[in-house]
């Protein structure tokens, strides 16, 4: 009785009509919306065809397992064409993030114990807590500045910065010194080049990029130009400690930083170190600053959860005696309102993976080789995964109830977001670092929307309040 692929629901038969009706729902920014939409509409399961990207489409966490279970020891998500449309013209080399197969395994393995394996985070969280405390240090000098004991701004450039020091110090053992007033023009250029190519990339994901490029068009073109930017503040910074090590032979007791250790230990090829080492740093800025923004906007909207954050923090700090790990272990709330903000504002619209096998999901057949995308945004707003999914509650996370493939904004399995522990640490850091400094505040009744620039972003500028407690 199961059923075949073909009978799967959906609109997946003209691509190009498809992708017409997408375009006129002004699909290119709403993506996680009509994601949500079609849930409503086809039920748990639906098939789809835009332009040349085809998809089965699932919502439920019972699913994903399945999914999962199906992914095969090389996994491969969406290949995001415009990407590697880019390292073919200009001849480069894929990172982690672009490889695939036994390519990306190998590589993958010896980049796991350098950047999220359990061992590295004590390298990596005095560090961290440096740039948390220089960004706090940054606030409370612009909140003297204005004279008024306050400071109501968009964060969102201050978060960028924070985010690319943090990520930057992890990556090279150096501060790039953005917590300061004058940054380098440079560093600034970079922050612009990730947003413009994030941006630039989602037309691309329905329309070939080879084709633009034939037609010379202007998406494409500012792709190139950002990508660019990209890569040669990445080249600067990675020659400048490729430079250092060679001229030191004397070992250092300190920690060099990610990019050094791979270079000392010898088992990937220079040019397999730089690729995916520029695709840490850019895969280190809007994401990290983004869940921030969106965690404080939520905050200031819930003043007695953030109280309740602050307590912990304040608890965690008297019973840690100034140790950093340990107080990290001692913040399961702060851990999760992280989740929760993922979970409302999930970077990943979804998460994508080839099935290698034969599976079977709500009693449809799908065929090996096929491209199966989990609904995130439309999961963590489903009243028949989550209770009450429309309220911000990080102690739902606390709680015995089933987290069974729920907590999935860092994507799952060997493929799963490299960059995780990073993030987390300087998350969870700047969120102790804040609490402990500053009250948040934000107007009433101002509703902020996320909006689809291959991740999802605030529609609109968060403006929120900063008062010195
Ligand atoms: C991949 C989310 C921060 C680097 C991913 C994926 C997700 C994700 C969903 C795809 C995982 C999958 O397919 O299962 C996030 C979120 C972040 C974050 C929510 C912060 C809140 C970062 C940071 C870095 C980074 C800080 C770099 C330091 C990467 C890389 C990959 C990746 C390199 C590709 C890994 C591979 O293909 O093997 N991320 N990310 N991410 N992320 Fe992140
Ligand atoms: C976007 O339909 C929507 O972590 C598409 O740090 C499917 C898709 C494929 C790949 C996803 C992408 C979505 C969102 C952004 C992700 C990306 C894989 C990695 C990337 C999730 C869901 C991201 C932001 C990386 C980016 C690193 C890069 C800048 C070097």
């Amino acid at each position: 009785i199961v059923r075949p692929f073909r009978e799967i629901p959906g609109l997946w038969k003209n691509g190009v009509a498809n992708l017409y009706n997408f375009w006129k729902q002004d699909g290119f920014k709403n993506l996680h919306r009509i994601m949500l939409q079609n849930f409503n509409t086809f039920g748990p399961i639906y098939r789809e065809k835009v332009g040349y990207y085809e998809s089965v489409n699932i919502i439920n966490p019972e699913d994903a397992a399945i999914l999962f279970k199906a992914e095969g020891h090389h996994p491969k998500r969406l290949k995001v064409e415009a990407w590697t449309s880019y390292r073919d013209y200009r001849n480069r080399k894929y990172g982690v993030l672009l490889k695939n197969g036994e390519d990306w395994r190998s590589n993958r393995v010896i980049l796991n114990k350098e950047v999220i394996s359990p061992k590295v985070l004590e390298n990596f969280v005095p560090l961290l807590d440096e740039v948390g405390q220089d960004f706090v240090a940054r606030v409370h000098k612009k909140i003297e500045r204005t004279g008024q004991n306050k400071w109501t701004t968009d964060l969102s450039q201050e978060l960028f910065k924070y985010a690319l020091e943090s990520v930057s110090s992890v990556l090279y053992g150096e501060r790039l010194g953005l917590m300061l007033d004058y940054i380098d023009p440079e560093a600034q250029h970079f922050i612009d080049c990730i947003t413009l190519m994030f941006k630039t990339t989602s037309p691309m994901l329905y329309i070939p990029p080879a084709l633009l490029r034939r037609i010379g068009a202007k998406v494409w073109r500012d792709h190139v130009q950002a990508w660019d930017g990209i890569f040669n503040q990445a080249d600067r910074c990675i020659h400048n400690i490729y430079r250092q090590l060679r001229k030191e032979d004397g070992i250092s007791k300190k920690y060099p930083g990610v990019l050094a250790s791979l270079l000392m230990l010898d088992k990937l090829s220079i040019e397999d170190i730089k690729a995916s080492i520029t695709e840490l740093m850019a895969g280190g800025v809007d994401t990290t600053s983004i869940t921030l923004l969106w965690t404080l906007y939520e905050l200031a909207r819930h003043p007695t959860l953030q109280e309740e954050l602050r307590a912990e923090v304040a608890a965690a700090r008297a019973e840690s005696h100034g140790d950093m790990l340990e107080m990290l272990k001692r913040i399961p709330l702060v851990k999760g309102a992280l989740k929760e903000t993922l979970r409302l504002h999930p970077v990943a619209v979804s998460l994508q993976r080839y099935i290698t096998q034969d599976i079977i999901i709500q009693n449809y057949h799908i065929p090996a080789g096929t491209l199966v995308q989990l609904g995130l945004y439309a999961m963590g707003r489903d009243p028949k995964v989550f209770f009450r999914p429309e309220q911000y509650q990080p102690s739902r996370w606390l709680r015995t109830e089933s987290q069974y493939f729920k907590s999935l904004g860092f994507g799952f399995g060997p493929r799963q977001c490299l960059g995780r522990r990073i993030a987390e640490a300087e998350m969870q850091l700047f969120l102790i670092h804040m609490l402990e400094n500053f009250r948040v505040e934000k107007q009433r009744h101002v509703e902020v929307q996320s909006t689809f620039e291959l991740i999802l972003l605030p529609e609109k500028p968060i403006m929120l309040t900063l008062k010195p407690l």
